[in-house]
């Protein structure tokens, strides 16, 4: 089997649903192997614009087979939305998508605990999470005690399992002082009925995904693994606290889908020509001026899932050279091109200076990385749109000589660049 993965390098939004959709007719296979509903894949195909959140980015082809495998948490009323969503506008979801039997359930009581979480400062600031109830329920998987697992729909214990959990979880967030509506939302009977409307609906796509997954490598088949978020987000090796809950680099690949590591052969690490972050935590390139607000506005930088603006800065070389080297990467894709195309001179972040060192990897500790000052190396711009830009001939000397540098600082070829959201504005460069 050849498996190719595709992986966001910064803090999410790199443009890889673009990616997926775009490479997904040359694979049997697309499998999302992590995350959630915080993830907001836009694919953009003709006049018509999808934003996916649960759904793998290559549902838009129909002979491709699309896998949620048990890496991923599922919130099957805001999955069963977007299925109906995709339905209406002539997508046969039901066709061709099949969901892990072992893939863990997003909870109502999730979403409830998040709103808590996401109340609260860590280590003096909020993590800013999506309030998709991830961090929970990814808590209560690894907890062990209180999990509802796909499989528990379809299972004859069903309505004594989500009723006992639910009665503990209503005392749990009492505890956390949770409103008295809060906990009504959330009362035994009411989720009972809710989990046999998702079995109802949901019961033909529950699969062992794993063996089938398993199978179709065994038969050589092409799978395409999509990731969700960026690897500065990996619960593991993120920048932590400020994270996701799931391991969203490459090494998360293997555990979330049910792969093993030999099957593996091709890692592209997306990134954007700049760097954005939604949510709290360090990011020592941010631009808190005019030109972080000029990059917002040419590249559209608003959360896909919630709306939120995102914060902009200048392409880091330390964070993608070590997100690149960590996850495999074997060709780079640099996105957004055609929004560093407004700019006479643009700057690339090649060190951090901490306490008056310079250092080229990216410390641990979330103060540490905080007081990391960017040292900069600046670049001359091109200032000339690249949005018609069709191949490597039609960008500016000026354009190209800031890819080869961005080659060199993070050791990768680059192998795609996309100057905007089309289809056809993607250039493959070998
Ligand atoms: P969570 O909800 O527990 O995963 O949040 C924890 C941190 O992870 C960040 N995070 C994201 N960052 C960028 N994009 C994401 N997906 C959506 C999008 C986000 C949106 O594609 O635009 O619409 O706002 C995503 N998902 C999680 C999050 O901001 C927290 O910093
Ligand atoms: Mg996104």
């Amino acid at each position: 089997m050849s498996g190719t993965c595709v992986i966001g390098l910064q803090w999410g939004d790199e443009a890889k649903g673009k990616l997926v959709d775009l490479l997904a007719p040359r694979f049997d296979w697309v499998v999302r192997y992590q995350g959630g509903a915080n993830a907001g894949h836009t694919v953009v195909a003709g006049d018509e614009t999808y934003k996916l959140h649960h759904i793998p980015s290559g549902i838009l082809h129909s002979d491709v087979q699309n896998v949620i495998t048990p890496g991923v948490v599922i919130n099957p009323t805001t999955m069963l939305q977007e299925i109906d969503g995709l339905q209406a506008r002539g997508i046969d979801v039901f066709e061709n998508l099949k969901v892990s039997e072992r893939a863990h359930l997003v909870m109502p009581w999730h979403m409830i605990e998040d709103a808590t979480i996401n109340a609260t400062a860590v280590r003096g600031e909020s993590i800013g999470t999506t309030n998709r109830g991830i961090g929970p329920c990814y808590r209560d998987k690894v907890g062990r005690t209180h999990a509802i697992r796909m499989i528990d729909l379809i299972e004859g214990s069903r309505d004594e399992r989500i009723s006992t959990v639910a009665t503990q979880k209503q005392a749990l967030l009492k505890n956390l002082g949770a409103s008295q509506e809060e906990l009504d939302s959330i009362a035994p009977e009411k989720m009972v009925a809710l989990a046999a409307s998702w079995a109802e609906r949901l019961a033909p796509m529950i699969a062992d995904t794993t063996d089938m997954v398993l199978d179709a490598a065994e038969a050589n088949q092409k799978m395409l693994f999509e990731g969700a978020q960026g690897a500065l987000l990996d619960i593991d090796h993120g920048t932590y606290p400020f994270v996701t809950s799931s391991n969203s680099s490459g090494v998360g690949v293997c555990a979330g889908a049910g792969v093993p590591p030999k099957w593996i052969n091709q890692v592209l690490g997306v990134c954007k020509a700049y760097s954005t972050r939604v949510g709290g935590g360090p990011f020592p390139s941010e631009l808190e001026d005019e030109t972080g607000e000029k990059i917002r506005k040419l590249g559209n930088e608003f959360g896909t899932t919630t709306g939120r603006p995102r914060r902009c800065g200048w392409f880091d070389a330390v964070a993608v050279r070590y997100t690149a080297r960590l996850s495999g990467v074997t060709r780079l894709a640099l996105m957004m091109m055609d929004v560093l195309a407004h700019f006479d001179e643009l700057k690339v972040c090649v060190a951090y200076e901490l306490d008056g060192k310079e250092i080229h990897r990216v410390p641990a500790h979330a103060e540490q990385l905080r007081r990391c000052k960017p040292i900069y190396e600046t670049i001359q711009g091109w200032n000339t749109p690249v949005d018609d830009a069709r191949s490597v001939d039609d960008f500016p000397p000026l354009a190209m000589a800031y890819v080869k540098r961005i080659e060199e600082l993070v050791g990768i070829p680059v192998g795609v660049l996309s100057v905007g959201p089309d289809r056809a504005q993607t250039i493959f460069t070998e």
